[in-house]
């Protein structure tokens, strides 16, 4: 294929509540849409980059710069592009993930439209329905998550997973284990709030038998993860600190982690996600699809992702109303019985909803 134009699309989706982590708390989602059109088929990409560095490094007019100034005029001037050759035709460009993930998606959605695949049968998947989890904001007081968490079970949501922070962690999941019991699976992430030196307290969230310990610590500290994983019983998953198949690799491999969140934005692409799955199942390391409160587009393609063999665990694939009250696709939801159908359409097997997006639209600008 040959990209004949490209358009960066910024649409702002106010969440139905603020969504709060360790690292701030977010009222809407500034998301940045990639339009791919090739004379073949037309294709979209979303970024999962935040307005501001907080989670990762990137950030959305970071994503959009390095994408006009950098990486279009790379990808632009190759005659027969492949979502396969657009990871290598970038590597010399370091870093910045999340705009080559938005690319790649991008073109690997116009080139399966075109050859009339889904994602899902490209990546691998063995499944048409994925068990869902939902990842559950902190909140001010414990009544108040009880009562998220109790609606949340009644959508049919299999797993809850409780964002945490010193100050809110042992006390919140105490009293979800009170309230659910013992069968409930339960996991919690820090998004890297804690230090080695809380090694003690995240000791205490043994004894309630959590499914795992989501990014404690710094992204970068590798050592102080396989540390806190032989001081702990909770198995240690990292989200932050996976940045490709070779630090998917290597962290297994020093004992940093024993389950991996692959989230494909943050790790260059669908493409490099599924390296990683591939590691894993290789080195018998459970996965599950992490988010990044995705619009329809990507929500749809993680769906796919997660019906891969080796992601056992339940991911954050939760239904759009679990952010948007308006989607910009038509509205992905779980069952009864918490489990999403795996789309089957060509490409990504959603559309965007042109009118929604004019209504929600911030910036369109064609780039190339
Ligand atoms: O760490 O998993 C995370 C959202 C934004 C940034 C980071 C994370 C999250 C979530 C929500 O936990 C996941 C989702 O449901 O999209
Ligand atoms: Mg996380």
């Amino acid at each position: 294929m040959k990209i004949d134009r490209v358009e960066l699309v910024r649409v702002a989706l106010p969440l139905v509540s603020p969504f709060r982590t360790s690292f701030g708390i977010e009222t809407t989602r500034d998301a940045l849409l990639v339009r791919v059109l090739t004379a073949e088929a037309e294709g979209w990409g979303e970024c999962v980059a935040m307005t501001e560095p907080v989670y990762s490094s990137e950030y959305v007019d970071g994503c959009i710069d390095v994408i006009r100034r950098f990486f279009l005029p790379v990808l632009s001037a190759h005659d027969d592009l492949r979502a396969s050759g657009v990871a290598p035709a970038l590597a010399h460009l370091h870093g910045h993930r999340m705009a080559k993930a938005a690319l790649e998606m991008a073109v690997l959605d116009a080139e399966l439209r075109a050859a009339g695949r889904s994602f899902a049968t490209e990546l691998g998947g063995v499944r048409d329905r994925v068990a869902c989890g939902v990842s559950v904001g902190i909140m001010d007081t414990i009544p108040e998550l009880l009562d998220a968490v109790d609606g949340y079970l009644a959508e049919g949501y299999v797993r809850i997973k409780l964002k945490i922070e010193p100050g809110w962690d042992l006390a919140p999941v105490r009293a979800v284990r009170e309230r659910y019991g013992d069968d409930l699976m339960l996991q919690v992430d820090a998004n890297t709030a804690y230090t080695r030196a809380d090694t003690a307290l995240l000791g205490r969230l043994d004894e309630f038998g959590l499914l795992l310990i989501e990014q404690p610590l710094d992204e970068e500290d590798l050592h102080g993860h396989a540390l806190l994983a032989a001081a702990v019983t909770t198995p240690i998953c990292l989200d932050e600190s996976v940045t490709s198949a070779r630090s998917a690799r290597d962290a297994i491999e020093m004992g940093a982690c024993s389950v991996v969140n692959i989230k494909p934005g943050r790790v260059g692409g669908y493409l490099e996600a599924k390296e990683i799955h591939d590691v894993c199942v290789e080195l018998e390391v459970p996965v599950w699809c992490g988010g990044m409160v995705e619009t329809g587009l990507g929500r749809a393609a993680n769906v796919a992702l997660a019906s891969l063999p080796g992601f056992t665990l339940p991911g954050d694939t939760s239904s759009s109303s679990r952010f948007f009250a308006q989607d910009i696709t038509a509205p992905l939801s779980v069952d009864q019985d918490g489990h999403m159908t795996v789309p089957t359409g060509p490409g990504l097997g959603v559309d965007v909803l042109p009118d929604v997006l004019e209504d929600l639209l911030v910036s369109r600008e064609w780039v190339g």
